[in-house]
């Protein structure tokens, strides 16, 4: 029997590796850490950064507890300091007073991460504050040569992160005035995409409009209810998107059948601001708010990117890491027994009549194994008997992404012993979908109806789940 025909857009190997991460953490540190500001202005002096007991290894420590597969380092924020001893500007680490001005921040960090069995990323301030060249050509060569230092010295790199914020007031070698560039022309992207693909082909990379990974459009870590993994991001006028110049409601969202794989990526900060302030140990989110932001990222088929800002120490607070422990155990916990996994499942259809397509692939645990029917049947149903009273409150459902995104909508049903009743309706599937229930559901059996998808279906996983109360 034939799979199914991909519909539409479908994702690269390197956005699959990146899909299956699902929360990485992000670490902004640098001279804000220790001006008490979250954008710096250019003209710190290198000797500010000054970690007083910097220890990577106990911050990679509590990121692999918490469960996150990878981490992003701000390498240069918009100020401009180099985390690395940068050949292309003074203003680095290597002219600093800290350890001598032979530290590397970028190093360190890469190494302990990595001990730990969590993959590096690097994020690269395309905006600097810092340098006379700002706003020339010579500017966008400093910085793909930034680019080839960390892309080159530092092992393998997962993601290169582009923030969207760009140009306006700074040092700009003393300069002190405002400098405005043209967001869609200035950088040069593709050449610098070039590179990047040149330089590390397995890493994806995230801008406001990708190519690998877009923005989502708001930095309070959610994607809307609906959110799809294609889009045509378009700029904010309504002509070509670039980043720092995107329409960000339709980002949020994306769109069915686009021409682009473009997943979202939600990032948010465990405190208010992205760089540590002690005024800031009373605000750290909690492990439940932490869980809520994870169901409306991750289980919305995006990447939750979590910063979490070292401290003057160079180590996490420790609100922080009880916040993150709380964190990774609610989500063990939350997933720790599938319940689907001993129902019988009875599918309305199964492509050809195929053991390669029959249901029990919802629940081996293999995200390209998939429940599939015959081309004709586009909105099956699916019955999961348990056998006895169930109680659970969340689900999990996903499609093998590398047909496609190909289901737009679905209902969960339960049988009250007379009749079936539905329960709960959603959208886009994708990588995953999360349906949390705000108080538990009692039931012997539910019913999964497929009830809009142009083509037929292509389902990895089915999870039936008691979590967290919400
Ligand atoms: C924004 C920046 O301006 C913030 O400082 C932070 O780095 C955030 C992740 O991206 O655009």
């Amino acid at each position: 029997m034939e799979p199914p025909e991909p519909f539409g857009a479908a994702p690269s190997e390197r956005q699959l590796r990146w899909q299956e991460m699902e929360v990485n953490a992000f670490l902004h540190f640098t001279v804000n850490t220790f001006t008490d500001r979250e954008w710096g202005n250019g003209d710190e002096d290198p000797s500010v950064f000054n970690p007083t007991d910097f220890n990577p290894d106990s911050i990679a420590a509590a990121l692999a507890g918490a469960g996150f597969k990878g981490v992003i380092l701000t390498c240069k924020h918009h100020d401009g300091f180099c985390l690395w001893p940068t050949k292309t500007t003074e203003h680095s680490i290597a002219h600093s007073t800290w350890q001598d001005g032979h530290g590397d921040v970028v190093r360190d960090i890469a190494a302990a991460v990595r001990r730990r069995g969590l993959e590096f990323g690097v994020y690269l301030s395309p905006w600097d504050r810092n340098a006379a060249s700002y706003g020339t050509p010579e500017y966008v060569e400093m910085y793909r040569a930034q680019l080839r230092e960390l892309l080159t010295g530092y092992g393998q790199i997962f993601e290169v992160w582009h923030d969207g914020a760009n140009g306006g007031d700074g040092y700009y070698g003393g300069a002190r005035e405002k400098r405005s560039i043209d967001r869609r022309t200035y950088y040069g992207w593709p050449q610098t995409w070039d590179l990047i693909r040149m330089l590390q082909p397995g890493a994806v990379i995230f801008s406001d409009v990708g190519p690998d990974i877009r923005w989502v459009g708001n930095e309070k870590g959610i994607a809307p209810e609906t959110s799809w993994e294609t889009d045509d991001p378009v700029g904010e006028d309504g002509g070509p998107a670039a980043p720092g110049d995107v329409k960000a409601s339709d980002n949020e969202t994306g769109q069915f059948g686009a021409s682009r794989w473009l997943p979202a990526e939600c990032d948010v900060s465990i405190r208010p601001g992205w760089f540590y302030h002690a005024s800031e140990d009373a605000k750290v989110k909690t492990p439940a708010e932490l869980f809520n932001i994870y169901v409306q990222s991750v289980g919305r088929g995006a990447n939750l990117l979590l910063n979490v800002p070292p401290d003057r120490r160079g180590q996490l607070h420790e609100e922080d890491i009880q916040s993150l422990a709380g964190f990774g155990k609610l989500l063990r916990l939350a997933f720790r027994t599938n319940l689907a996994l001993r129902a019988n499942l009875i599918p309305s259809n199964v492509r050809g009549g195929s053991p390669k397509f029959d249901a029990h692939k919802l629940v081996d645990g293999d995200r390209y194994t998939y429940w599939s029917t015959d081309d004709k049947v586009t909105t099956p149903d699916l019955i999961v008997d348990f056998g006895r009273q169930e109680s659970f409150n969340l689900l999990r459902l996903r499609e093998n992404i590398k047909l496609g995104q190909r289901i737009q909508e679905f209902a969960f049903d339960k049988w009250t012993g007379t009749k079936w009743e539905e329960f709960a309706t959603g959208t886009s599937i994708g990588a995953c979908r999360l349906v949390r229930l705000k108080s538990p559901v009692s039931a012997r059996r539910i019913r999964l109806r497929i009830t809009k998808s142009p083509v037929c279906v292509a389902l990895a996983e089915l999870g039936v789940y008691l979590g967290p109360e919400s």
